[in-house]
């Protein structure tokens, strides 16, 4: 099976497995971990900040920046169709007790135009804007690459307006790789950053919310404690992150050229309409034009073939790139849409 429904379903390597099988572990509750103390140092180093907590999932990881930044009541701008906004079960509403104020990007990229109409006037009557959260890469855009250029106008609008500045950045080294530029160079202009071990880097779990503020990063830790997600020996997981980091940072362009090739070999099919160009990192998004099958009997049929995608609404599927899949099996995957798609 080519398993092209996400990254998240990597599985751990033979070396990821050893170096995790070998780990020194503690209670990480008392701070006694020593593999979750140098991988939380590690990843802290990589974005040249100072702190880093180590959690379950990038869920956990961008739930405990929104709840440490506000106060129930408040407000956080975030793009429409962000992680934060359609796949965290309203977790923001829940457990954070803020509300979300949707802004529709370009592929997911908000402008600062955009974002700056959305900050809310300090009058007594308006809500008070407590935060703004981008995704780079963003997922639903396509992968899309946040352009530098455009978190530093961000970046100086929240300044102006005193409002810290979270990245959700499950799948920031993708947008690493692609760029070549430092992780430090996006990862500044935030004073949080999630980062997901989980996704392209090929750990089973875990991901990191990355600061220099030691207030944040201890609110965090005790809202992780309240979250559920304090973990004890989880040096075990640990391992695994740190073997992701050092082994599978590189390899992600490897993905990238996958995806670009998945793209060009969708574009030849007369039923899809996929921009090729529009393929930055390790995710496709693309549309089929079907009158005969629903969604989910297209789905159905390519797994019949050997291909698993996810549909994401309307017309549109997302097939996803990662080390599980060979430059083969995206020839493979290619022949398997050309059959099933064609009309
Ligand atoms: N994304 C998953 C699904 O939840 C949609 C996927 O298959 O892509 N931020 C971003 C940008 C993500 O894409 C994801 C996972 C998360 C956060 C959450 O990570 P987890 O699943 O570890 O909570």
């Amino acid at each position: 099976m080519i398993d092209l429904r996400s990254d998240t379903v990597t599985v751990p390597t033979d070396g990821m497995r050893k170096a995790m099988a070998r780990a020194e572990v503690g209670d990480d509750v008392y701070g006694e971990d020593p593999t979750v103390n140098r991988l939380q140092e590690m990843a802290a180093a990589l974005l040249s900040k100072r702190f880093a907590l180590f959690v379950p999932s990038g869920t956990m990881a961008n739930q405990l920046a929104i709840r440490s930044h506000t106060q129930p009541g408040q407000e956080v701008i975030v793009e429409s169709k962000s992680h934060i906004v359609r796949y965290e079960q309203g977790a923001a509403g829940a457990l954070a007790g803020v509300q979300l104020h949707w802004v529709p990007g370009e592929r997911g990229i908000m402008s600062a135009e955009q974002v700056e109409a959305a900050i809310r006037p300090t009058d007594p009557h308006s809500i008070s804007t407590a935060l703004i959260c981008l995704e780079n890469t963003h997922n639903a855009g396509g992968g899309t690459i946040y352009p530098l250029a455009t978190i530093e106008k961000i970046r100086a609008l929240a300044a102006k307006h005193n409002i810290p500045m979270h990245l959700d950045g499950a799948r920031l080294m993708n947008a690493v790789a692609a760029t070549t530029l430092p992780p430090a160079s996006y990862a500044q202009h935030f004073e949080t950053v999630s980062l997901c071990l989980s996704k392209g880097l090929g750990a089973p779990v875990g991901s990191l919310l990355i600061s220099s503020d030691r207030q944040i990063i201890d609110r965090a830790r005790r809202f992780r404690r309240m979250y559920g997600g304090a973990m004890r020996q989880a040096g075990i997981l640990a391992a695994a992150g740190i073997y992701a980091l050092e082994h599978h940072v590189a390899r992600l362009t490897d993905d990238h050229s996958h995806a670009k090739k998945l793209a060009r070999l969708l574009q030849q099919i007369p039923s899809v309409q996929i921009a090729p160009q529009h393929v930055e990192t390790n995710i496709v998004i693309f549309d089929v034009t079907d009158q005969r099958r629903t969604p989910a009997e297209i789905v159905a049929a390519l797994k019949e073939q050997g291909v698993l995608i996810n549909p994401i609404g309307g017309l549109s599927y997302r097939a996803v790139t990662h080390l599980n899949v060979s430059a083969k099996q995206i020839d493979e995957a290619g022949a398997v849409f050309m059959r099933v798609l064609t009309p």
